[in-house]
């Protein structure tokens, strides 16, 4: 594989995200693929360093656009000192999360639009966009129960907002991947993990050499 390609893997909590990731860099790895597994917020040591001051401590310990600042710089180390030179040497890059997290779960909170988080993408990261933008949908009950499974009832300060919201960012994802087509893809995330992962590959296709 010659060419290095950038993947991120959207969607709310409990979608399976983490855990398509390593399949899905696995998978990669077996068609003869370098592939770094990274996410967001962190990916870097100085963006980890912000993922807690992001996902630990109060609700309100950020104003909404603070928050919003913090996700694009972590990010503009994470794109600068990862993903950018992965790339370039020819890896594949596998994100659990990225910019349309941000476009999700900040913009539209107090007023933060859409246009302000990708002007905060340009000023941070160039405008740097993933090849292919995958989507795991699954049903609210579904991803419930996966993530009450996993963190008993310790959601992080984001996670732990309420149903509304994260109802609000789901649409938000939907409508992005109905915006923006050539890169979106929607994948249905409720069947068993092998399932998902067979949905993930197919749908980068056209991407493999
Ligand atoms: N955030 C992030 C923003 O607000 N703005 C941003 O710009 C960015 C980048 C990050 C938080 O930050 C916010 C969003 C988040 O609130 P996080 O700790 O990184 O938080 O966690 P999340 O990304 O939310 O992901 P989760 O850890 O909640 O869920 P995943 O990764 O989607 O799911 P996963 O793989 O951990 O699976 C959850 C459980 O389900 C099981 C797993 O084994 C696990 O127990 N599971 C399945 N069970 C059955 N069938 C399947 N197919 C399964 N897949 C997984």
């Amino acid at each position: 594989m010659a060419s290095g390609r950038f993947i991120s893997l959207e969607g709310g909590e409990g979608a399976g995200k983490s855990t398509q990731v390593k399949a899905l860099a696995e998978a990669l790895r077996a068609r003869g693929a370098t592939v770094v597994e990274t996410r967001e917020p962190g990916g870097s040591p100085g963006a980890e360093t912000i993922r807690d001051l992001l996902l630990t401590g109060a609700v309100d310990r950020w104003t909404p656009r603070a928050e919003a600042l913090l996700f694009a710089a972590a990010r503009a180390d994470h794109v600068a000192r990862v993903i950018r030179p992965a790339v370039e040497s020819g890896a594949w890059v596998i994100a659990d999360r990225f910019l349309d997290s941000s476009r999700a779960y900040q913009g539209g909170a107090s007023g933060i639009t859409d246009d302000d988080i990708l002007s905060l993408h340009r000023i941070g990261s160039g405008d740097f966009l993933p090849d292919r933008t995958l989507v795991l949908a699954v049903p609210e009950d579904i991803a419930e129960a996966r993530t009450a499974a996993r963190d008993g009832d310790r959601p992080d300060r984001i996670g732990g907002r309420d149903r509304e919201y994260h109802r609000g960012v789901a649409r938000s994802f939907a409508r992005f991947a109905e915006q923006s087509p050539e890169r979106f893809r929607m994948i249905d995330a409720s069947g068993d993990a092998s399932a998902v992962t067979s949905l993930l590959l197919q749908a980068l296709t056209d991407l493999l050499p």
